[in-house]
């Protein structure tokens, strides 16, 4: 694994700037990865890839200078393992609706001590060829990402509980979901909405984890790093269709 830069930047202070990619093609995420990201993050929960297709988007992101991160299916040990073998540098873990399930998500992300995840020669370990594979870990525990979502009320009403867990870097708001969780899907803008990410900033931004959530547009991003968040992701395909909706738009009136 090489060095996490997304990481390094977050314990610089920086903002970090990433989007979603769903699609299993290496090509399309390396011409993405040129356009500046700080990382790209492969979507298998919402989109179809499966650890052989995230592990050759890795490469490409890598090949550019991109932080390659996956957001695994679902929080479970033997899942998450998959993804993080095939390269993933990080993890965002989504749906996670209680303290509990935080802790097992750091279980699965890390090796001993802190946690328990398999190991084996695999890329993320460069199959042991080059370094002896404690060391790997010991690097690995520093390096890897863990990237957890508030996206339900009751995560919300638990946070608290979530900053406190050792071994998680960022706790990041999925807007959609809670909409959702809160009786307004799709209306990410609802005052009860704003309520509870509101909350959410008040406890994480203080805290020593960082602020992360999904916004969609620059105006959205740029109103939350203002309020502390430093790790922002957007959505690829809404850059796509915008992007071809205005060609055509000028187009054909
Ligand atoms: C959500 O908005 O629910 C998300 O998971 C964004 O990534
Ligand atoms: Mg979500």
């Amino acid at each position: 694994m090489l060095r996490n830069n997304v990481k390094a930047k977050l314990e610089a202070g920086e903002v970090v700037l990433g989007t979603f990619f769903k699609y299993p093609e290496p090509t399309l995420a390396e011409y993405v990865a040129m356009q500046g990201w700080d990382f790209l993050v492969f979507d298998a929960e919402h989109g179809a890839l499966e650890p052989r297709d995230v592990e050759g988007l890795c490469r490409a992101a890598e090949l550019r200078g991109v932080t390659p991160i996956t957001r695994v299916t679902t929080n479970q040990a033997h899942v998450i393992l998959r993804f993080l073998d095939a390269g993933s540098h990080g993890v965002h873990v989504p749906w996670v609706n209680t303290p509990d399930g935080v802790e097992e998500a750091v279980q699965s992300v890390k090796y001993w001590p802190r946690g328990r995840r398999g190991l084996a020669g695999s890329r993320a370990s460069e199959w042991g060829v080059g370094e002896a594979i404690g060391e790997y870990t010991r690097r690995a525990n520093r390096e890897t990402m863990l990237v957890v979502h508030i996206e339900t009320i009751q995560a919300v009403d638990a946070v608290e509980d979530y900053v406190a867990v050792d071994g998680v870097d960022v706790l990041f708001i999925g807007p959609t979901d809670l909409s959702h969780s809160l009786g307004h899907p799709g209306e990410t803008s609802h005052p009860d909405v704003a309520a509870a990410m509101d909350r959410v900033a008040e406890v994480v931004v203080p805290s020593d984890k960082t602020l992360g959530l999904f916004a969609g547009t620059g105006e959205i991003a740029e109103r939350w790093i203002e309020r502390g968040a430093r790790y922002i992701a957007t959505g690829t395909d809404a850059f796509l269709g915008r992007g071809m909706k205005a060609y055509l738009e000028a187009l054909r009136g």
